[in-house]
């Protein structure tokens, strides 16, 4: 019900003109009794109405306290709970679907169908405590191992999920690197369409690491330059380059850059190939073409067949590259997000432990059935898998775990 009045002070005399609505118990965000008011905006009148209600037993909310509070009141669970963050939070189509998915409770439902399969086996193999003259025949060994096999797959494609759930939440990572003065900022740049990075003809211009977003057909990524990696530097060189190969590390793509007017850049490529393999997934961008003649572009081919690489062949001169060098790009993200239309996606990282720690448990049940232990310690394995999922759904919390979710959420939701 939506009242319409004003609001007053201690003197009867009128603060504002005023609409509240009252949400009676079951039937708010909170779960709770709640009342919203809606006053006319501006900070004056908002801090006189505020005076008068703080002299009630009334305190202004924490952050994400509302949708504890609705947690707490059972109106929701933690994955709905923690998908109300994500949708505020979300920034691509595919980020807002998974959120809204998640809070119309796609990923609670299948967590319960699991975790019902899950105590049922429990229950199961409990009984066989009670009564253990019985032995477990054949048939039932074998439905049970059917079972924890469901159970172990599932939990697997879910873990697997947080690849691509990652990238949903998180974006696409890609970070530019390579030697000193290899065209890294002038390539930001032209991805950008901005002159953000300096760009100069001095090795070790960029000596911090630069990030920004930019939209590759629908999908977020976060392009990042790095300072060029070389040895025998400056202490802020070196920092640099320590970041660098932090950024490098996080990445879900490297773009490599070398300078193909360099005349050792074959030998130089050869050594840094070594170094990258410790690294994920690596484009080889050989840059500066423009300067190449005709010989030196027969060179670059066979240089490319010598070392065994697929290298794309470019110039931030004259741009020539850049089309082909933005379908790689593209290519490679959806090589990491296969189509999610009709699929459950995994995009916390909080979900992605828990799943794991409950596999470990149900690795070690489905050991314990094939070997046939001792029932109970079968069972002591399987109720720790469950405690797990109920940690994700937050059926088993601790004050803890809710403090560490709501304090990432804003205040007032
Ligand atoms: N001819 C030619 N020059 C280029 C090309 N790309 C970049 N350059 C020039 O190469 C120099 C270095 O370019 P940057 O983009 O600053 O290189 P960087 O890799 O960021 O260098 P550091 O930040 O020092 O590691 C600048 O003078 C650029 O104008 C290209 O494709 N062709
Ligand atoms: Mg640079």
């Amino acid at each position: 019900m939506m009242y319409y009045g004003s609001i007053v002070n201690e003197t009867d005399t009128i603060i504002d003109e005023v609409t509240m609505v009252q949400m009676p118990v079951g039937n708010s965000y909170t779960g709770l009794d709640q009342a919203e008011i809606f006053c006319h905006g501006g900070q004056y009148v908002l801090k006189q109405i505020l005076q008068q209600i703080y002299k009630f037993d009334i305190r202004p909310a924490e952050p994400g306290e509302f949708t504890r509070r609705a947690f707490l009141a059972g109106r929701i669970d933690l994955t709905k709970a923690e998908a109300v963050a994500d949708l505020i939070a979300s920034k691509t189509e595919y980020s807002y679907r998974s959120a809204r998915d998640n809070l119309l409770g796609e990923l609670s439902q299948h967590i319960n169908t699991l975790r019902d399969r899950a105590i049922l086996l429990l229950a199961e193999i409990e009984a066989a405590i009670d009564y253990p003259e019985e032995n477990l025949d054949i048939s039932e060994k074998k439905n049970q191992l059917e079972s924890i096999e469901f159970l172990i797959s599932s939990i697997k494609e879910l873990i697997d999920s947080y690849k691509s759930g990652k990238i949903i939440k998180e974006g696409f990572k890609i970070v530019i690197a390579g030697r000193p003065n290899a065209g890294k900022s002038s390539l930001f740049n032209l991805l950008l369409n901005q002159n953000r990075a300096i760009v100069t003809p001095t090795p070790g211009t960029t000596r911090d690491y630069l990030t920004e977003w930019i939209e590759l057909d629908g999908h977020a990524v976060s392009l990042t330059d790095t300072a060029g990696l070389r040895k025998s530097v400056s202490a802020i060189e070196k920092s640099g380059q320590f970041y660098a190969e932090v950024e490098m590390k996080r990445a879900d793509l490297i773009i490599w850059m070398a300078d193909i007017s360099k005349k050792s850049w074959k030998s130089s490529l050869l050594y840094d190939l070594e170094k990258l393999s410790k690294f994920g997934d690596v484009l080889i961008v050989l840059n500066k073409t423009d300067l190449a003649n005709k010989t030196a572009f027969k060179n670059i081919s066979s240089a490319i067949k010598e070392l065994g690489i697929y290298g794309l062949i470019l110039s931030c001169k004259t741009r020539s590259g850049i089309g082909k060098l933005k379908k790689d790009l593209i290519n490679s993200i959806n090589k990491n997000m296969p189509d999610l239309t009709d699929r459950l996606v995994v995009t916390s990282e909080r979900h992605k432990k828990k799943l794991t720690n409950s596999l470990k448990y149900l690795k070690n049940a489905q050991k314990g059935i094939q070997s046939e232990i001792s029932p109970e310690l079968i069972a002591f394995e399987l109720r720790q898998a469950v405690n797990k999922i109920d940690e994700i759904t937050g059926r088993i919390y601790t004050e803890d775990i809710l403090d560490n979710i709501f304090s990432h959420f804003c205040i007032g939701k």
